[in-house]
C-alpha cells in the first residue's frame, strides 16, 4: 500500500502504530538518499466513516489552511500534518475491498501520551487544541462536511443507550444493571450544551491527550492529529474532551476505579492552556460551559461504550471480554468525581482573564 502513494525512495519497513480505537495506522520507512524517513499510512474505518472521499476534502482544506497560517507566523514552533498523495493525484487510495488509505509525512521528534503526567503536559495540549481552534475560526465557506453527523448530540447517544438496553441482542444488560441505572439517572444533563445557544465554530471533535504531538525536548505542544472528526462542533465539546482524558492519571479502561479521578490541579493547567489561546475568540458564554462541557463529553463517552458492549461490541476494537464495559465504568467514576468538584471548576474557569 505504501507504495501507492509519493513517498519515494527505498521502502524499509512498516509496523503498526497508534492505539486508536478506530482507524489502523502503520509507521512506514523508507531510505532516501541514504536516510531513513518515515510515513504514517492509514486505513480509514469506513464503516465508521460513511463517506472517506468528503472525510478527505475537509482534512485536505484544514490542514492547507492552517499551513498557510504557519507561514505567516515563521518564528512559531508548531507543525502542521502534511499528507501525501497516491500517485493519481488525490489525497488518498482506495484498494479492491473498497478500503479508503491515506498517508502523512511523520513528524518527528515529538509524541503523543495516552496518560497525563504532569500539569506542564495539561497545559500544552489544551493550548494546541485552542490554538487549532483559532486558527480555524475563520475557514472561508463552505461549510466543512459533517464526518459523522450528530457525533456529539448526547440526547441522540442516550436514545440510542435506550435502544440498546431495550434490544439486549447479546443478553448483556443483566451484568451492566449499574451502569445502566447510573447513566438513566443523568438524562436531565444530555441536552445542556445543545440548548445553551453556542456559536458553531470548526471544532476537533476528538481531543483526546493522545491527540496532540508534544515535542521530545520542550514538551511544547505542537501538533494537532487525528483530524477525521474535525467539522462544525461547539468549542466547549474539545475542551470536554480534554478533561475526560488529561485530568485523572488512569488509563481510560482501568479496572482499578479508585484510581480514577479528575485532579483539580490538571484541570486548572487544561482551562490557563486552553484559554491562552482560544480566549482570543470565546463569547463569555462559551467560556460558561468549559466547565460543564467536561462531565457531559465524560458522560456521553460513557454512554457510548455501554451501547456498544450491549451491542456486542460493533464499534470500538477490543482487546478483551467486557473491554467495553471497562472503559464505560471508568468514565462513570470520572463523572462521579466530576460532580464533586463542579462548583469548584465553575469558579477557576470564571476567574482566567483573558
Ligand atoms: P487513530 O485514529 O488510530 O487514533 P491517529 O491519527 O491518532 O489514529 O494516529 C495514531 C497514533 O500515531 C497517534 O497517537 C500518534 O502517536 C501517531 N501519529 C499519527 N500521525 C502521526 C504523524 N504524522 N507523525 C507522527 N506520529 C503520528
Ligand atoms: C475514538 O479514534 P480514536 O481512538 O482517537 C472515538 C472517539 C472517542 C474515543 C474514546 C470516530 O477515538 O469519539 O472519544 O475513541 N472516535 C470516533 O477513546 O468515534
Ligand atoms: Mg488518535
Amino acid at each position: 500500500m505504501a507504495r501507492q502513494f509519493q513517498i519515494g525512495g527505498e521502502f524499509l519497513a512498516a509496523a503498526p502504530h497508534g492505539n486508536g480505537h478506530i482507524n489502523e495506522s502503520w509507521c512506514v520507512t523508507t531510505r532516501h538518499a541514504g536516510r531513513p524517513v518515515r510515513f504514517i499510512l492509514q486505513r480509514i474505518n469506513h464503516h465508521v466513516f460513511k463517506h472517506p472521499p468528503a472525510l478527505m476534502q475537509n482534512i485536505e482544506r484544514v490542514t492547507s489552511r492552517l499551513a498557510a497560517q504557519a507561514v505567516c507566523a515563521p518564528d512559531a514552533n508548531w507543525r502542521v500534518l502534511t499528507l501525501v498523495r497516491a500517485h493519481h493525484g488525490r489525497v488518498w487510495h482506495a484498494d479492491a475491498e473498497g478500503s479508503y488509505w491515506r498517508a502523512y509525512r511523520y513528524i518527528e521528534d515529538a509524541r503523543s501520551f495516552d496518560t497525563v503526567e504532569s500539569e506542564q503536559q495539561a497545559f500544552q495540549a489544551a493550548r494546541a487544541f485552542g490554538r487549532f481552534q483559532k486558527l480555524l475560526a475563520n475557514l472561508p465557506a463552505p461549510r466543512l462536511h459533517e464526518t459523522i453527523p450528530d457525533f456529539h448530540h448526547t440526547p441522540k447517544r442516550f436514545a440510542a443507550l435506550e435502544q440498546a438496553i431495550a434490544a439486549d441482542p447479546v443478553r448483556r444488560a443483566i451484568l451492566a444493571k449499574p451502569e445502566i441505572e447510573f447513566a438513566l439517572a443523568r438524562r436531565s444533563i444530555t441536552g445542556v450544551l445543545l440548548d445553551a445557544g453556542l456559536p458553531e465554530r470548526i471544532t476537533h471533535n476528538d481531543t483526546k491527550l493522545n491527540n496532540v504531538l508534544l515535542d521530545d525536548t520542550t514538551g511544547e505542544g505542537i501538533c494537532v492529529i487525528d483530524l477525521d472528526t474535525v467539522m462544525p462542533g461547539l468549542a466547549a465539546y474539545d475542551f470536554g474532551d480534554l478533561v475526560r482524558t488529561a485530568t485523572s492519571p488512569s488509563q481510560e479502561d482501568e479496572r482499578d476505579l479508585s484510581k480514577v479521578a479528575m485532579q483539580f490541579p490538571m484541570f486548572e493547567a487544561l482551562a490557563r492552556g486552553y484559554l491562552s489561546e482560544a480566549g482570543a475568540f470565546l463569547t463569555p458564554a462559551e467560556k460558561l460551559s468549559l466547565a460543564f462541557a467536561g462531565k457531559l463529553i465524560t458522560f456521553e463517552t460513557g454512554l457510548r461504550f455501554l451501547t456498544d458492549h450491549l451491542a456486542g461490541d460493533t464499534y470500538f476494537k477490543i482487546h478483551r471480554e467486557g473491554h467495553n464495559l471497562d472503559r464505560c465504568r471508568t468514565q462513570f467514576k470520572l463523572v462521579e468525581s466530576i460532580e464533586h468538584q463542579e462548583e469548584q471548576m465553575a469558579r477557576l474557569v470564571e476567574s482566567i482573564e483573558f
